[in-house]
């Protein structure tokens, strides 16, 4: 039987390689002499899944039998990245594998790299929603994260002349041997059309008749948790016409005709849209949201009545948490389906919806929150809308009669934004059919609650709670950073891949020279693999003795890549006028995405390449600054790049990150912090201590009051010569010879509004750095700090994360 515990499979390297030979064989019909780097791939995939299928249907077959709560996870996003070595990793496989292909001259290090990222995910919040299906699998929670199976995901991106390029991902060219169909799992999702009413029993139901459907298809892909005890699954919805081809047409001579309907349809789950924080506000987008929200709740549905006699256990059995808004038309569409297609009264599906329901907000950028132009929405989702605005009248009722707000709160309240050509507002809809609402750092949650929310927050004042988020040790330590991993092992034992929070015993060595060394030994591999590739893609040679000073995310003006920048070109200048100083060597490593449209941040890019060119080519730098912007960044890229850190820039603009997760892989990893008191970059600042992390600069109420009070920057920019200096290099031509004028909007906005306070915040910036340069020259001190941030970052987890949420979220998972 397969899955069969009493039978369980061998993992001992001969095993392994006679079942790597037999899937090459077999499955690929290669001989081991003619099969390629990317046949022993297969092979191997296929051989570690089969072990992940038993550990697959144990876990399923058990949360069956014992009738345990599951938790969905609906995302538009889930940044997955490379899955082989995170399965071999997780089941204990590596040695016997690495072992057994090397019987055939074959590296495994090779092997992986042809696996292609899954890119499914824009950045933070998928990543998130990645880290977190793998913490629900090693914690055991039984998890189903729902999505979108893009068949071209986050674009690659490419730097030609200095501009970014946008080119399309294919991650499926050569199949994916992860994922299973299930056509069994299919479900019809409507589009358009009418509601009519029926009178039935002295009860007047209403019945949606779409004018156009189409077919969602499952893929399901496992999620293996740490040792593989407990394999969850990620359930991808793939869109496909009912009718492949409509023959009438195509026998009439209309072939392009013929096949419009299934372009449309399958338009559907094409492309991830690849903007992370600004709304794409198209038809289409709304179509992805509605889409994969629909087939997940009939899929959520048709599984739980195959276990129970009807759905008034839902909430007892399911818990769906809504990750950001994308998925919010879940609450109207699960009271559509209770309500019309199961024949439920209105009040106690709607008790069922809240209670099932969960929120998690991951921004309050204004123009990222989601609204929809009424008029689309009804003639998208007709029956949803009658259900919204049903729903709303329930909420204003509340807020009217039991509290008696306000208009002004409560047309703040309101579903309906009456104010901007109407729209829906996805964030109150989520917020209203969820009885947990959450925030995903500290800050974030306190300024939730004191801004967007700040009226809903009135009327129900229990349902905004912190999540602070987490990353999977798993993916960012020991597979990253093995040899981190292996001196942690070699000093406080093994006990903290199982616990993590055992690393913490790392803390006695802090201060330990002959561990300190080890530590730096292990750094400066890991510095010098980064450097290879440097060389290798951008022939940009690096000396591993300079700080590796890095900011790698998403490129977005809060963020303040620009500060960043800004602060290199003075560095720049005041190295090239004060020769004669001891200054520190340093690397300033960039890399990220901008959103297509994002003219300011492609500008970020341009400037950060154009800065480095003339940099990395002056000689009189003498290599004490080198400035490099990577390209193409992504899951694989920061694997590599993490554990190569000395220095991580997390320097938002106070109030504006809602946590970042790179500021916690990267400190995990050993790399000190520079940052703001931003997102979780607080929380991280109370558990290593302020001596181990550099912060500087405005705090969130300060960026609140100088915006209130219209600070603008020409003022402070007057008063500060070195920032004044680069600012007038870049605006005269210095790094863009021959093109001027190309960053006089980029300088013009800080020496006006300066609304990311970058001017404001340039001289506590410049002067912390410059700390941070004297502490690099006593290294002992240096590492010292850098180890203590190791040991530090256990509560940093995404276990630690999962475990709340299912404890004061969900009420589900072990010990529930
Ligand atoms: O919560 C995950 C991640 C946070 O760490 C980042 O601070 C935040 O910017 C990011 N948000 C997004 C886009 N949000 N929306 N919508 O990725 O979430």
């Amino acid at each position: 039987e397969p899955g069969d515990k009493s039978q369980p499979r061998l993992n001992d390297t001969d095993t392994i390689a006679k079942e790597i030979v037999e899937k090459l064989t077999y499955s690929i019909g290669k001989t081991t002499g003619a099969a390629r780097l990317h046949d022993w791939l297969e092979a191997t995939t296929l051989v570690v899944r089969d072990r992940v299928i038993d550990n697959w249907f144990n876990s399923t077959i058990e949360t069956r039998r014992s009738q345990a709560k599951r938790v969905c996870y609906l995302s538009m996003e889930f940044l997955i990245g490379r899955l082989l070595r995170d399965a071999i990793s997780n089941l204990g496989l590596t040695d016997p594998i690495r072992e057994a292909l090397a019987r055939y001259d074959v590296e495994l290090d090779l092997v992986e790299l042809l696996e292609p990222d899954a890119a499914l995910g824009n950045g933070g919040l998928g990543r998130l929603a990645a880290c977190f299906m793998e913490s629900m699998a090693s914690v055991g929670v039984p998890g189903y994260g729902y999505g979108i199976r893009y068949v071209h995901g986050f674009f690659r991106q490419e730097i030609v002349d200095g501009a970014q390029v946008e080119l399309p991902e294919t991650w499926l060219k050569h199949g994916n041997p992860w994922e299973f169909e299930r056509r069994e799992s299919s479900y019809e999702i409507g589009f358009g059309g009418k509601v009519t009413s029926i009178e039935e029993g002295g009860r007047t139901r209403f019945v949606w008749r779409p004018a156009e459907r189409v077919l969602a298809v499952a893929y399901d892909t496992p999620a293996v948790g740490w040792r593989g005890a407990h394999v969850n699954t990620l359930r991808l919805w793939s869109a496909q016409s009912l009718d492949p081809i409509l023959l009438d047409a195509f026998n009439a001579g209309d072939h392009i005709g013929a096949l419009l309907e299934s372009n449309k349809a399958e338009a559907i789950t094409r492309v991830l849209y690849p903007a992370d924080s600004h709304q794409a506000g198209q038809e289409l987008r709304l179509r992805q949201e509605f889409f994969f929200s629909s087939a997940s709740l009939q899929d959520i549905i048709r599984h739980h009545l195959a276990q129970y006699d009807d759905l008034t256990n839902l909430a007892d059995k399911v818990a769906i948490q809504l990750n950001d808004t994308h998925p919010a038309v879940s609450v109207a569409e699960l009271m559509r389906l209770l309500v019309d297609v199961h024949g439920m009264e209105w009040d106690e599906a709607w008790t069922i919806t809240r209670a099932t329901f969960s929120y998690t907000n991951h921004t309050l950028l204004p123009e990222a929150l989601e609204t929809w132009p009424i008029h689309l929405f009804e003639r998208l989702l007709p029956r949803q809308m009658q259900i919204i605005y049903q729903i709303n009248a329930g909420v204003l009722r509340e807020a009217t009669q039991g509290q008696g707000f306000d208009d002004r709160t409560i047309s703040a309240i309101s579903l309906i934004d009456e104010g901007n050509g109407r729209r829906v507002r996805m964030g109150q809809l989520a917020f209203v059919g969820s009885h947990a609402v959450n925030g995903v750092s500290a800050l974030h949650t306190e300024l939730m609650k004191q801004t967007v929310f700040h009226d809903l927050h009135k009327l129900y004042p229990s349902r905004i709670e912190n999540k602070t988020n987490g990353v999977t040790p798993r993916r960012w330590l020991h597979q990253a950073n093995p040899g981190l991993s292996k001196l942690i092992d070699e000093t406080i034992g093994p006990g903290f891949r199982d616990d993590i929070d055992e690393i913490a015993k790392l803390d006695r060595h802090a201060d330990d020279a002959a561990f300190q060394e080890r530590f730096a030994a292990v750094k400066r591999e890991a510095k010098q693999r980064l450097a290879t590739l440097v060389q290798e893609r951008l022939a940009i040679g690096l000396d591993p003795a300079a700080i590796f000073d890095i900011q790698v995310k998403r490129i977005h003006e809060y963020k303040r890549q620009l500060l960043n920048i800004l602060e290199t070109v003075a560095l720049y200048e005041q190295i090239r006028s004060l020769p004669h100083l001891d200054w520190t060597p340093r690397v300033k490593i960039f890399a990220g995405k901008a959103a297509p449209s994002y003219v300011q941040a492609k500008e970020i890019i341009h400037l950060a390449g154009d800065v480095a060119r003339v940099v990395n080519s002056d000689p009189t730098v003498r290599g004490l600054l080198k400035v490099v912007f990577l390209p193409n960044y992504n899951v694989s890229l920061a694997e590599i790049i993490m554990p190569a850190a000395d220095l991580s820039e997390q320097i938002s603009t106070a109030g504006l990150e809602a946590s970042g997760t790179g500021n916690m892989k990267f400190a995990l990893n050993g790399a000190l912090t520079i940052g703001t008191l931003d997102g979780a970059n607080v929380e991280m600042l109370e558990h290593i201590g302020e001596d181990n992390i550099f912060i500087f600069g405005l705090k969130a109420d300060e960026v609140a009051k100088m915006r209130a009070e219209g600070h603008g920057g020409q003022a402070v920019i007057n008063g500060q010569p070195l920032l004044r200096s680069a600012i007038d290099s870049i605006s005269s031509g210095v790094f863009s010879q021959g093109d001027p004028g190309r960053y006089a909007n980029l300088m013009n906005s800080i020496r006006d509004r300066d609304w990311w306070m970058i001017a404001a915040d340039f001289r506590a910036y410049w002067d912390t750095q410059r700390r941070l340069d004297v502490l690099w020259k006593d290294r002992a001190a240096w590492n010292a700090i850098a180890a203590r941030n190791t040991a530090r970052m256990s509560w940093f987890s995404s276990d630690r994360s999962i475990r709340e949420y299912a404890r004061d979220i969900w009420k589900a998972g072990p010990g529930a």
